[in-house]
């Protein structure tokens, strides 16, 4: 089945907040933001803005009548800043005037002054000056401390590990209309109706049910519209509240990269302990997380990252360390993975490290050490499958690992300056919102006498094929035409206190819910059925292929005869239903529990080759075996896989993320800032399923959306294999992205050390005659 909206996508006619019609007397919000990461606000002059034709008024946090702060997890971020600016790109005031362009101007004739306070942009400066959010947290199994001695080996190492922008394609915007009473619907590109809903309540003073949120659908969200998506709708609102107006705000792409937070960089050590045999016994790390000016979601964040800092491994003595450290960049954020990338990343560097040390290849650790069934977890859950051995031989055999590695070896046997190398990598990712009250979805379903049927969640569809799976579930449970299936738009007076859509929990939840309000509906129709044919059993009865049956036998009843007979005998043909998923739990005191749903697995190949002369790289070939379940949609999940993959492959290499030491974004447009393309992925990209049922997704379905973005993690490991193919003395950094340019710094460092002390001697020579 192909995705229910690609005739749209094809076609221009898919609708997002800006392809709405026009109300009339539309306003158009810009916001004046600060230049400085740090500063005291002493003065600010909004008189200049107001000057020029077609401007209705400015506002500031003085014309918030409700709260200021805002914030799901610690209210500590302000909408509007008041007397202080934390990042370069904070909100300070909004100009509304008749188009964009004017209100846009006008901002620029708002004068500020601001004093100028050093800015911290390091997390490890800002935790030795006390600056974090939240408490630091410590997982703990066994007993790392004299589990040490028995090592025979014992590496330590560094990480510095990048962040990342979303670069979704519709940047974020949110469109406010005032109704009547004092009421609101705000049309916003979020991920979380919800929480734009409870924002713009709070911050107006009014009841939540005083403002509705729809959403149809977003270009791309990717972590980034989860918190930050309320921001903007607020700003709107706020505007749109006081002049009475629709008011639409939409940052422009700069305004976008500059403003908005995104994938935390994290800067980590690590400590492993290995036997001789290459068991690790041993592992310790500490995860310094750069939050960003404001809590955001990054105490969620670091959660994950503790969750995840052992991947796909057991081992038996664990300590993890880790703190959200406040910094003056913008406020970073969920992306992709939340938290899980970063540590994995730190987990395989210390694997590769000890592979190194040992003179072992990497995947020889690795598979020593794989999960099983029955390993606990540092946060003391089970693992309740074999998916990492068996996705790890699965991918071994089928792409012939062997293989793999005596080609690599014999081609850099017999070249110079080209070298290959691949990386073998396998995940293990928890399913289920670390927050378990998160964990809760409803559905309701609506059949109409006609047999269409209108389905509503609290799910967005935001390019994952969320609206596909529901529509195919929907139309399974009900055993009718695709066709006959609409989904709605996501909307709070249909769907009350929704969680994001995020934790690719999305199915998962919104199909559980839209499976238990079907069933309510299917029940009733049986009882209407038993009674129509005039039999005893309601049980005995099917719907098939749009037919009726009794006791396996077809009827001349048809779905659609039957759904009109029910309205006439007066049956109730819409159902809202609750999922909430059993049996998770977490106990942040002990910080043990059994968080997870279940876990997603599996293991990539990845197979690259190096210019050793000019550091650029070719990504030949990625293989995969992922453990999908019984998918609703495979295409889509394929597409998921795809996506993920890209987007990682791209963090670890391309995405050079960069702030200067005042705060600033130097990677400010995409001129600075990459992104992988057609022709950076891979030509052969292999992909093969475990199609296992899983018991608590919809139809044996997983989840899918964040898990493969790890599988980009293999690449870095893979060009470093080549890097040290190249130059085997040399120690490199564990750094990414692992840029060409970077690759090039570290393949000849020695070389640009010399050249830079000659400079130096040259210069001093120069100096002195
Ligand atoms: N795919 C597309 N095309 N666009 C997106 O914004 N977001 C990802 C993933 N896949 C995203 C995407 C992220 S961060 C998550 S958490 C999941 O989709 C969310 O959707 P799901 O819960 O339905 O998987
Ligand atoms: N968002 C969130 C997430 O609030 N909690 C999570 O556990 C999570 N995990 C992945 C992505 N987003
Ligand atoms: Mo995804 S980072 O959970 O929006």
């Amino acid at each position: 089945m192909k995705r229910i909206d690609a005739i749209y996508h094809v076609r221009g006619k898919a609708e997002y907040v800006d392809d709405m019609p026009l109300p009339a007397e539309m306003l158009y919000a810009a916001v004046f933001a600060s230049t400085v990461a740090r500063g005291k606000i002493l003065a600010l002059n909004l008189k200049d803005a107001l000057v020029p034709d077609g401007i209705a008024a400015v506002f500031t946090a003085e014309d918030i009548p409700g709260s200021n702060q805002w914030g799901s997890i610690i209210p500590d971020w302000p909408l509007l800043a008041t007397d202080e600016v934390y990042y370069v790109g904070q909100p300070v005031a909004v100009v509304v005037g008749k188009t964009q362009a004017l209100a846009q101007k006008a901002a620029k004739r708002i004068a500020m002054q601001v004093e100028e306070l050093p800015a911290l942009v390091e997390p490890r400066e800002a935790f030795v000056r006390g600056q974090i959010i939240g408490e630091p947290r410590t997982f703990v199994l066994g007993d790392v401390d004299s589990a040490w001695e028995q090592c025979d080996l014992i590496v330590e190492g560094t990480c510095e590990i990048g962040g990342q922008e979303h670069l979704y394609l519709e940047t974020q915007r949110a469109r406010a209309i005032p109704l009547e009473g004092k009421t609101m619907r705000v049309y916003s590109a979020t991920q979380n109706p919800y929480a734009a809903q409870r924002t713009i309540a709070q911050m107006l003073g009014l009841p939540y049910h005083a403002i509705e949120v729809d959403v149809k659908r977003l270009g791309g969200g990717f972590g980034g519209k989860e918190e930050q998506a309320t921001l903007w709708a607020s700003l709107a609102a706020l505007a749109a509240w006081h002049l009475q107006k629709p008011v639409e705000l939409v940052l422009s792409r700069l305004d976008d990269l500059k403003m908005t937070g995104k994938r935390h960089p994290y800067s980590s050590d690590f400590k492993i302990g290995v036997t001789k045999e290459g068991k690790i016994l041993s592992y310790e790390v500490k995860h310094y997380q750069n939050a960003g000016a404001y809590a955001d979601l990054s105490t969620a964040v670091l959660e994950r990252t503790l969750f995840h800092s052992t991947n796909a491994y057991f081992i038996p003595n664990v300590r993890i360390f880790g703190a959200s450290c406040r910094t003056n960049l913008p406020p970073n954020t969920a992306l992709r993975g939340f938290g899980g990338p970063q540590a994995m990343f730190v987990m395989e560097s210390a694997i590769t490290k000890v592979a190194e040390k040992l003179g072992v290849s990497r995947e020889e650790i690795q598979r020593n050490n794989l999960l099983q069934t029955g390993d606990v977890f540092p946060y003391g859950q089970q693992m309740q499958t074999n998916s990492v051995r068996r996705t790890w031989s699965e991918a071994e055999q089928t792409y012939n690992l062997a293989e793999i590695r005596n080609r690599v070896a014999d081609y850099n046997a017999s070249h110079f300056e080209t070298k290959k190398g691949y990386g073998v990598m396998p995940i293990c990712f928890g399913i289920s919102f670390t927050a378990t009250f998160l964990n809760q979805a409803s559905a309701l379903v609506h059949v109409y006498t006609d047999g269409s049927v209108s389905v509503t969640t609290g799910g967005v569809e935001m390019g994952q094929g969320l609206s596909t799976k529901i529509a195919a579930i929907a139309s399974k449970a009900f055993d009718i035409g695709i066709h006959r299936i609409k989904i709605e738009t996501t909307n709070t007076t249909r769907i009350a206190n929704m969680p994001p859509t995020a934790a690719s929990v999305t199915t998962d939840l919104n199909g559980n819910a839209t499976l238990l309000a079907i069933g309510q509906i299917l029940d009733r129709l049986k009882v209407v059925a038993a009674k129509e044919l005039g039999v005893a059993d309601p049980d005995k009865i099917a719907l098939a292929d749009e037919k009726v049956l009794y006791a396996g036998q077809e009827t001349d009843w048809t779905w659609a005869r039957l759904v009109e007979a029910a309205s006439v005998s007066r049956t109730n043909l819409s159902a809202h239903a609750f999922y909430a998923t059993p049996g998770i739990g977490f106990d942040r005191s002990r910080e043990k529990g059994h968080p997870f749903a279940y876990h997603v697995c599996g293991t990539a190949i990845v197979e690259v080759t190096l210019d050793c002369l000019r550091g650029t790289y070719e990504i030949d070939a990625v293989k995969i075996v992922h453990d999908l379940g019984r998918s609703v949609n495979e295409l889509v999940d394929r597409g998921q896989v795809e996506g993920g993959l890209a987007q990682g492959l791209g963090w670890m290499t391309i995405e050079d993320l960069r702030f200067n030491d005042r705060g600033q974004l130097l990677s400010n447009n995409l001129a600075t800032y990459k992104i992988p393309d057609i022709y950076f992925m891979p030509d052969a990209i292999a992909i093969k399923f475990l199609t296992d049922e899983n018991p608590v997704g919809p139809y044996g379905s997983k989840a899918v959306g964040e898990p493969p973005l790890m599988y980009g993690i293999g690449v870095f490991f893979a060009i470093r294999q080549a890097m040290r193919a190249f130059q085997p003395q040399q120690e490199f950094a564990f750094a990414s992205p692992l840029t060409p340019e970077r690759v090039l710094c570290e393949l000849y460092a020695e070389e640009l050390q010399e050249m830079a002390e000659k400079t130096a001697a040259s210069h001093t020579l120069q100096a002195s005659t």
